[in-house]
Formats: structure tokens, C-alpha cells, sequence
């Protein structure tokens, strides 16, 4: 049993996230994590809300809360809207948690005992008419590089280049609009990358090699470019506070810490946050430090590599102590919505609160994984998302599984039959099941989860074609042993398939699981051997016919979606 660390990239605090924000990181997360779990691995998935910068100091303000009111509502609500997505995460901590505090300023003094940290004077962006200085993503202006017009002052999301505010072009400010902005001399702290680019191109020659290549060459144009020395010190009044033992003035002037500084320390953090809880069974320094037996697994969407594959591992290293990097980081691109970017502001999408009210999780789990954005963007359409869910969800493998259980108790009671002995058709099928079933595995173990879909659909399918091919309804008419075979064979492919699909749409998993009265039944992983005999589920057992899995969407439906949301310009 080996042990599985893995993190997806921590949700700014501010606002309800759309769901390409959930398909990139936390999904794709949860899928992994929980078939990692079912074929027996000790897994511990951590993730938290991102709750520093200058986005929760603003929200608050124009919610008219103080930031710490404002991130504990808000992240009681992101983390309730997980919830009914069935995200489950070992702990979804808080970055502005008392663990992180301590964590991070110990991370900085680490650094600066080895001489990776310098106080230099710089000239930043100030705002006459906000009467702030403006942290990096609030200036926003024409990116030197590409020509984008909403270029954020620390990173263009449209070449995804990391930017010095002084670079845009244009710059105004992203509170006020303000292009009254004048430069002034201020003191920060500054991360000395440039002192550890050998070591983290070492690191990423010898760990990014099985990375996809979306990451590893994200990391490697990052890393040509020469790592820059970074401020990690801000002028804000909410974020970690510099320690004031190692540089009082500086936490006299109520510095705080860059948040790219503190939220990925918030991934040992919250570790630390999930510990705590349970100081006595759970170990959090044995899954973070010299935990050579563990791999670590990240997910985020393509923006957030630059910081995952090169600043927070220079800043690991920096320490001199053996805090655990990334093994393995899955990159995503981007879920669009007809081409176009959610936006919060426009109200353009499907925010995640609003898909729950209209369709269950599953839907939504089934369709982002098997559209995700791996190697290229997705763009989101109604049309696409309800012919995938009818025709895969509804027609496919809720389907099957009405019609075969319902059939069964119809003709032969609410036990499963026994009939004839398995033929040369069961034989054959379990042979194709366990291939089905080995594809599937792989797929999942290389995380390639638009693969993995197809394989987990080829497998309802092949349950569909046993059942078109056999056609019990017309068997029994001459040979009720056949029919209670075929319907008994069916039966146990129901249950292989509650447990493989598990991993992408639990409910509708439980729901087929618990039709069948096994004692001690659990979601354990099918062995190659019980998919090619399929008699998991013994002749005899009692079972009921759960309520119809997944209800069609219909042209009304698809029609309001689009009224409601927005459709194609
Ligand atoms: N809060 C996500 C984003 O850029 C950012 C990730 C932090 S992971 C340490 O939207
Ligand atoms: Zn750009």
C-alpha cells in the first residue's frame, strides 16, 4: 500500500468559482484521489481557500465586512458547494490559518539563515487616488509582450508571461481605475531565485520527465527565461506578517508576505490544520518532511505551473530542509464557455452553486472529466454537455441498469436468479470486461482522464451489447434458465460498474451499489479475476430497483439553460 500526498491548487477566497475553476484542480483531484483509495492506498487529498492578496481585502470591502468575516463566510460557502460536488478532501484548510502563519515565517527565516532572502529598496506603484500602494494584480494595463489590454501587473493570463508592474503599458489601477499613479521608494523582502536556478533546473531535469508536457514546458520556458528575484513582501493590512525577530522595521511598516509566497505553503499548512484536529492518530510532518515513501501528486490549470514547478520548489530548497516536492503535477488548459472565458463579472457560465441547483454533481462530474481540458482547451455548450449525459449517463448506463433490474423482479422476484451455468457468451464477455477493466486501470494510474472516461464508457457499453445480444426478454419466452442467466450475468455487471464508477459519479455508484443486500459489501476495486467471472453477486440476493439514475435533459430544458446563462454570441 503506498501513500499518496495530493494537493489541487487553493481557490481565491473571493467569489463562488465557475466550474472551469473545479475541472482544472479540485475534480480532477477528487476522481484521482478516490480510485487511489479504492484499489487500496493510503491517500491524504488536502486542499484550502486561498485567502491572502489584495482580492479578499477588496471583496471585503465591497461587501462591507472585515477580511477575516469575509473569508470565513466565504470559505464556509465555497466548502459547502464542495460538499455537494462530493469532493472529499482529507481537510480544506484556510491560508489565513494560525498553521500557515507560523509555517510560512519559518520558511522565511529558513531562507534568509541561508542568505536566499535580501531587504532591498524598490520603487513601487502608488495610487494618489486609492492613497495605497497597488500590489502587482491590482494594476492592470497593456502586456509589453503580447499586447493584451487586461494585463495583471504580476502575470499575463493571456501568454501567461510573469510581469514587474513597471512593464505594463498603460497602467491604471484595477480599485479605482486611476491612471494617477506615481512611483515611490518602499522596502521588501526578495526570494534570491536567481541563486537557486541551478538547483530547481537540476530538480526538474531529474522529477519532470513522466510530468505532461503542458507542465514540464511551462517549467522549462520559466526556467530559460532565468529566474528572476521575487518581492514576497507586500503593503497590505491582511496576509502573514513578516516576523518582526528577523526584520523589525519592515513588520513595523505591517509588511506581509506576497500571498504566491504563503499559499503554497498552505498545502503543509493544512496538513498541519487536518493534524491538529486529531493530534494523537495523525502524523502531518510524515506525509511533508523526509517522506521519501510518499508521492505527491498536484493539479491546477496551466497559469498556476511558473509558481508550482519553479518558485515553490526553489523555495523548499532554500530552506536546506527536506520538505517533500512535487512528484507528479497535472496541468490543465482551460474550460471555456462557447469559446469564451467565464467570467464572474460578465456573469458569463455556470458557476458551481448555480449548476448544483440545476442538475445533480454526477452530471457534472461525468461531463467536466470527460471533456476535461488536458491536452487542449474545452469549450463548454449546452449542446455537448447534454448529449454526452443523455446518451452516456441516461441511455447507456442508467438504462441498462433500469431495464435489467426491473425486467428481473418483474419475471423472477426481488432475488437475484440463479439459471442456467455461465456459457460461452458469460466467458467471453468476462474476457472482455477484465481487458475493458485493465484499460481503464491504466489509464487512471497515467491520469489521463478523457481516456480513462472512454474506458469506463466502453465498459457500460459492453454490458449493452451482452444484454442486446442475448435478449432476455425474448429468451424467456423459451428458456427461462437463460434468461435468469443472462439477467444474473447483467446483475453482477451492475455492480462491477458501481464500483469503477465511483471515482466520477459517486452517487449514481452508491445508488447501483446498494440495490444489491451484500453483507459487508464496501467500494474495494474489482480484481481482474471477478470482472472475468462476474459473480461477485450471488444468485439469491435479494436486491431493489433504485429510482431512475439519470433523467434526460430535454430541448425545454437546454432551452432555459440558454436564456439563463448565455448561449453563443
Ligand atoms: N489561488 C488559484 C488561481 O490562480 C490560486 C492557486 C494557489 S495554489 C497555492 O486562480
Ligand atoms: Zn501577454
Amino acid at each position: 500500500m503506498a501513500r499518496h500526498l495530493i494537493t489541487s491548487a487553493l481557490p481565491y477566497i473571493n467569489g463562488i468559482k465557475h466550474l472551469g475553476n473545479m475541472v482544472g484542480s479540485m475534480l480532477p483531484a477528487d476522481v484521482y484521489g478516490r480510485y487511489m483509495r479504492q484499489r487500496g492506498h493510503d491517500v491524504l487529498y488536502i486542499c484550502a481557500t486561498d485567502e491572502h492578496g489584495t482580492p479578499a481585502e477588496l471583496a471585503a470591502k465591497d461587501a462591507g465586512q472585515s477580511v477575516d468575516a469575509f473569508c470565513a463566510e466565504q470559505h464556509d460557502a465555497q466548502k459547502a458547494i464542495y460538499d455537494g460536488f462530493h469532493l472529499q478532501f482529507d481537510h480544506f484548510g484556510r491560508s489565513s490559518s494560525q498553521q500557515n502563519v507560523e509555517l510560512t515565517q519559518h520558511f522565511a527565516r529558513k531562507l534568509h539563515e541561508n542568505g536566499f532572502i535580501e531587504e532591498r529598496a524598490i520603487r513601487q506603484v502608488f495610487s494618489i487616488a486609492d492613497d495605497r500602494f497597488l500590489p502587482d494584480r491590482y494594476i492592470v494595463g497593456t502586456c509589453p509582450h503580447c499586447g493584451y489590454d487586461k494585463a495583471r501587473g504580476d502575470q499575463c493570463e493571456n501568454c501567461t508571461r510573469v510581469l514587474d508592474p513597471t512593464d505594463l503599458i498603460d497602467a491604471r489601477s484595477a480599485i479605482s481605475g486611476s491612471s494617477d499613479l506615481e512611483v515611490r521608494e518602499t522596502k521588501h523582502l526578495f526570494l534570491l531565485q536567481s541563486k537557486l536556478q541551478g538547483e530547481v533546473e537540476q530538480w526538474i531535469d531529474a522529477s519532470s520527465e513522466e510530468w505532461p508536457t503542458l507542465a514540464s514546458s511551462i517549467a522549462r520556458k520559466w526556467l530559460t527565461e532565468g529566474l528572476h528575484d521575487r518581492a514576497i513582501t507586500r503593503d497590505l493590512d491582511w496576509g502573514v506578517p513578516v516576523p518582526a525577530d528577523v526584520w523589525p522595521e519592515l513588520a513595523a511598516e505591517g509588511k506581509v508576505f506576497y500571498v504566491w509566497f504563503d499559499a503554497p505553503i498552505e498545502y503543509i499548512a493544512s496538513t498541519k490544520e487536518w493534524a491538529d484536529a486529531d493530534p494523537a492518530g495523525r502524523d502531518w510532518k510524515s506525509w511533508w518532511y523526509e517522506a521519501d515513501d510518499v508521492r505527491y501528486t498536484e493539479f491546477m490549470a496551466k497559469d498556476n505551473v511558473p509558481f508550482h514547478s519553479v518558485m515553490f520548489p526553489a523555495t523548499e530548497l532554500g530552506t536546506r530542509e527536506p520538505w517533500k516536492k512535487v512528484d507528479f503535477l497535472k496541468a490543465f488548459n482551460w474550460l471555456t464557455y462557447y469559446g469564451g472565458k467565464f467570467s464572474t463579472s460578465q456573469k458569463r457560465g455556470i458557476f458551481t452553486d448555480a449548476a448544483l441547483e440545476l442538475l445533480p454533481a454526477d452530471y457534472w462530474r461525468y461531463f467536466l472529466m470527460a471533456n476535461a481540458p488536458e491536452s487542449d482547451d474545452t469549450s463548454f455548450t449546452w449542446e455537448l454537455f447534454s448529449s454526452s449525459v443523455n446518451k452516456d449517463l441516461a441511455d447507456t448506463l442508467g438504462n441498462f441498469v433500469n431495464r435489467v433490474l426491473s425486467f428481473s423482479r418483474k419475471r423472477f422476484g426481488d432475488e437475484v436468479p440463479a439459471g442456467a451455468a455461465a456459457g460461452e457468451a458469460e466467458r467471453k464477455l468476462g474476457e472482455q470486461i477484465a481487458e475493458l477493466l485493465a484499460e481503464y486501470e491504466g489509464h487512471m494510474e497515467a491520469l489521463q482522464f478523457r481516456k480513462a472516461a472512454a474506458a469506463l464508457r466502453a465498459l457500460w457499453s459492453a454490458g449493452n451489447s451482452y444484454l442486446e445480444e442475448k435478449a432476455p426478454w425474448l429468451e424467456i419466452k423459451t428458456d427461462q434458465e437463460a434468461a435468469a442467466l443472462t439477467l444474473r450475468t447483467a446483475m453482477n455487471l451492475i455492480r462491477l460498474y458501481a464500483i469503477v464508477s465511483e471515482p466520477f459519479i459517486p452517487a449514481a455508484a452508491k445508488a447501483m451499489r446498494g440495490a444489491f443486500a451484500l453483507d459487508g459489501d464496501t467500494a474495494a476495486w474489482v480484481t481482474a479475476d471477478e470482472a472475468r467471472a462476474l459473480a461477485s453477486v450471488p444468485a439469491g440476493t435479494a436486491f431493489t430497483v433504485p429510482p431512475v439514475l439519470f433523467a434526460k435533459i430535454t430541448e425545454d430544458d437546454l432551452e432555459s439553460y440558454r436564456e439563463r446563462f448565455g448561449a453563443a454570441e
